[in-house]
């Protein structure tokens, strides 16, 4: 059956783990008319558009007017968890501004353990004062795992401050200045040559768990692992392992399979590892109203729809 359309429409909010409150205002200004409802205060009926963070399963299947599903984020994986998620179009955030955070945020972290801030952290707490000389920055290689634009992003700003970078995606790629790797083949060859590896890729099938011992092994004794993917992308404990071991010589973690990161995790007190609150970036809710209610009326309007999520590849 199909339903009308309607120029004002119901939108859920919808999240199992955040408030999305304070996306209600912005949204109203978007999409000006529209019935802004935080779950599960709504009619199921009646909804339209579903924005969401984590939504909870088996709730987006009992819409039977539901012809937008909208990602708050970069990431649809949160969504996609769902076993029952109606076929309905399915869109994440393009947003130039959080590419600009993680673009930021990574920089900071290939610095932190390029110019030796690790080191130092550790000697500050035995007031020890010894310094080496900086290694010129040509002289460090850093691999960008996940090469779409946020990744292209980052490794050009690594590129553009001197390093070598290098770049690995799952279809191949060409990018200026940066030696590119692509598909399953084509992982180790591209981190084992690396002082950091920045994993920056979208949670799918295949990067599940994908960095584990045996891959985590391949990185050059002393290498250092920063991940704002997801952190279901990490065997943390193999991580760990690699750590206590003194294989790899730190990590930088964002992201983790259960956030907040329980109080009680060995990440938190590891020395080598700097553990930050998934705060590589946060997309304005001025922005992801804006995109979510344009969206709309190009789902209305039969128009393509921005940051349109393939299902099948995942992102
Ligand atoms: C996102 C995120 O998906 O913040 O945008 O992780």
């Amino acid at each position: 059956m199909r339903h009308a359309v309607s120029s004002a429409p119901t939108v859920l909010l919808l999240s199992t783990t955040l408030d999305l409150g304070y996306l209600v205002e912005p949204m109203r200004d978007a999409l000006p008319g529209a019935d802004v409802r935080l779950w599960p205060d709504a009619d199921p009926d009646s909804v339209e558009m579903a924005i969401c963070w984590r939504p909870p399963a088996g709730v987006l299947a009992g819409m039977p007017r539901l012809r937008l599903i909208h990602s708050i984020g970069a990431g649809i994986d949160h969504i996609t968890a769902d076993p029952d998620l109606p076929d309905r179009p399915l869109c994440r955030m393009i947003d130039g501004a959080m590419a600009a955070g993680i673009r930021e945020y990574v920089l900071w972290s290939v610095l932190y353990f390029h110019r030796d801030f690790d080191v130092a952290a550790r000697q500050r707490a035995q007031r020890l004062w010894r310094a080496r000389a900086p290694v010129p920055a040509g002289e460090w290689t850093v691999g960008v795992l996940g090469l779409g634009a946020i990744g292209l992003g980052v490794a050009a700003a690594l590129r553009d401050l001197g390093y070598r970078v290098r770049g690995w995606s799952r279809s191949p790629k060409q990018v200026d200045g940066v030696e590119c790797f692509a598909g399953p083949e084509g992982l180790v060859p591209c981190i084992e040559a690396c002082d950091v590896v920045v994993s920056i890729l979208p949670l799918t099938a295949d990067t599940r768990r994908l960095f584990d011992r045996e891959v985590l092994s391949r990185l050059r004794p002393g290498a250092a692992f920063v991940n704002v993917g997801r952190g279901e992308q990490l065997v943390l404990d193999d991580l760990l392992g690699l750590l206590d071991e003194g294989h790899l010589r730190g990590a930088v973690l964002d992201v983790f399979e259960v956030e907040p990161l329980p109080p009680d995790h060995a990440a938190w007190a590891h020395p080598a590892v700097v553990v930050t609150p998934h705060m590589a970036s946060r997309t304005d809710r001025r922005d992801i109203a804006r995109q979510a209610a344009e969206n709309y009326r190009r789902a209305v309007g039969g128009q393509p729809l921005i940051g349109r999520v393939e299902r099948e590849r995942g992102y």
